[in-house]
C-alpha cells in the first residue's frame, strides 16, 4: 500500500488555502492526518474534505508536531516564524510565500523547469511567485531549444492573487458604481502601502511595495525568480506588473529573444505544444487565443498570439495565460510535494 503522510495547510481559509484543499482533494494526495491552520481569527471554523469536517486551529510551533508535509500560504511573516518550527519537528515546507525565495540554501521549484533541485532542500522549497510561475513554463522548451538572451514583460494580473479581502474589495466597489453610491478602497493596490485606489473599472501599475530603483517588488520577484529558477544568473529580464479588475486569472505579454535565430513560428508553437503543463491555444483564423476566463480552474499554462518579432529574427510575442491560485500556487506547490515523495526525498 501507498505510505500515507500527515499534511498540515497553513493558510487553509484563504483564497490560496482553499484551492490547495482542491487539489489535495482532485489528486487524491495520500494523506493519513490533515491539519488545517490559520490565524487565531478564524480558529473553529469547519471545513469539509472529501466529506469530513475539519476543525482550523490556530497555527502555532506544536502545530507541526508529526507532521510530514507542510505546505505554507499565509503570508511572509507567518513563514518566517512559523516554517523554522516546522522544519525542526521534522515536517518538510513548501512556501508559497516570498520570505524564503531569494535564500541560496532553498530551492525555489516549478517541477516543469527544475525539479531535480528539490533534491537539494534543507527542510524548506519555496513556491515561486504566480506571474514568474506561468512565464518560465512557456520559456523553458524555448530555452531548452533556441536558447533565451532576453524576457520583456507586462502582466495583466487578476484581484485573487491579492487574497480574498481584495476580491471583496472590487465586488463591492463594482456594486457601489454601478450604484451610484461612494466607492471605497482600502486593501489594493497593496495593503501594506499608504495610498489605495479603486480597483473597479481601472488599471493599477501597482503591484507590491515600490523598491528604491523605480521597480516593484511584484516586478523584481519576477526578474529575480526567472534568473534563479532557469539557473541563469545573466538572462536579460524586464518586467512591469499591472493589476486589472478581474477575480481570476493573471495574463502576461511576453516579448523574448533567443539565441538562435530564425526559427518558424510553427516549430516554436510545436515545441510549446509538446511540453509537459503548455496547452497552445493560438489560431488567430478562428480568434482562439489564451484568456483569463478560458483559463480558471485549469491547471495547465495557456500559450497563444505567437508572432515574430518584425524587426529581429531571434525576437517573438506571445500571450501566457494560467489560474493565478492554480499553476501560480496551490497546483505547483502540491506538484513540489508529490515530487518529494516520488523522488523518495522527503526529510
Ligand atoms: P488570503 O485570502 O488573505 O488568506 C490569508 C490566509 O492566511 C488565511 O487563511 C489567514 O487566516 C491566514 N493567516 C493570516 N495571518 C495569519 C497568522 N498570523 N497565522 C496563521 N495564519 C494566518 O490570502 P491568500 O491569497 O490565500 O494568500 C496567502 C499568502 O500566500 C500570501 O500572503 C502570499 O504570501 C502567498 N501567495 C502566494 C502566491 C504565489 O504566487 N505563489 C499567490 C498568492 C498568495 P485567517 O482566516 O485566520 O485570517
Ligand atoms: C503574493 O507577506 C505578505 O504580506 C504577503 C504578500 C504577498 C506575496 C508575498 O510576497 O509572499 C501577497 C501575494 C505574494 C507572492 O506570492 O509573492
Amino acid at each position: 500500500m501507498q505510505k500515507q503522510y500527515n499534511v498540515a495547510v497553513v493558510g487553509a481559509t484563504g483564497a490560496v488555502g482553499q484551492q490547495m484543499l482542491k487539489t489535495l482533494s482532485e489528486r487524491n494526495f495520500p494523506i493519513d492526518q490533515l491539519k488545517l491552520l490559520s490565524s487565531k481569527r478564524s480558529a473553529g471554523t469547519k471545513i469539509k474534505y472529501k466529506g469530513i469536517e475539519y476543525t482550523v486551529e490556530e497555527a502555532t510551533p506544536d502545530s507541526f508536531e508529526g507532521i510530514h508535509i507542510a505546505l505554507f500560504s499565509a503570508g511572509g511573516s507567518v513563514s518566517k516564524k512559523l516554517a523554522p518550527e516546522a522544519v525542526k519537528r521534522g515536517a518538510v515546507v513548501v512556501d508559497n510565500t516570498s520570505a524564503y525565495r531569494m535564500d541560496p540554501n532553498v530551492p525555489l521549484v516549478v517541477p516543469e523547469v527544475n525539479e531535480q533541485d528539490i533534491a537539494k532542500h534543507q527542510g524548506i522549497i519555496a513556491n515561486p511567485n504566480c506571474s514568474t510561475i506561468q512565464m518560465v513554463v512557456a520559456l523553458e522548451p524555448i530555452r531548452q531549444n533556441l536558447g533565451l538572451k532576453k524576457v520583456v514583460v507586462s502582466t495583466y494580473q487578476a484581484v485573487s492573487g491579492a487574497g480574498l479581502e481584495a476580491i471583496e474589495e472590487m465586488h463591492d466597489q463594482t456594486k457601489a458604481i454601478l450604484n451610484g453610491d461612494e466607492v471605497k478602497a482600502e486593501i489594493l493596490p497593496c495593503s501594506g502601502d499608504k495610498k489605495h485606489y479603486q480597483i473597479a473599472f481601472n488599471a493599477i501599475p501597482q503591484i507590491d511595495l515600490f523598491q528604491e530603483n523605480g521597480y516593484t517588488f511584484e516586478e523584481m520577484k519576477m526578474i529575480n525568480e526567472t534568473k534563479k529558477i532557469m539557473h541563469m544568473a545573466d538572462l536579460e529580464v524586464a518586467a512591469t506588473c499591472v493589476r486589472l479588475p478581474i477575480e481570476t486569472g493573471h495574463s502576461e505579454s511576453v516579448y523574448i529573444e533567443t539565441e538562435k535565430g530564425g526559427t518558424s513560428v510553427a516549430e516554436v508553437k510545436e515545441l510549446l505544444a509538446a511540453s509537459a503543463g503548455i496547452t497552445v491555444q493560438d489560431d488567430p483564423e478562428n480568434q482562439i487565443y489564451p484568456m483569463a476566463s478560458t483559463s480558471v480552474g485549469k491547471n495547465d499554462v495557456f500559450v497563444g498570439r505567437l508572432r515574430r518579432d518584425l524587426d529581429r529574427d531571434n525576437g517573438y510575442h506571445m500571450w501566457i495565460v494560467s489560474d493565478n491560485l492554480l499553476k501560480g500556487a496551490a497546483w505547483n506547490s502540491v506538484q513540489i510535494a508529490e515530487s518529494l515523495i516520488k523522488l523518495n526525498i522527503l526529510g
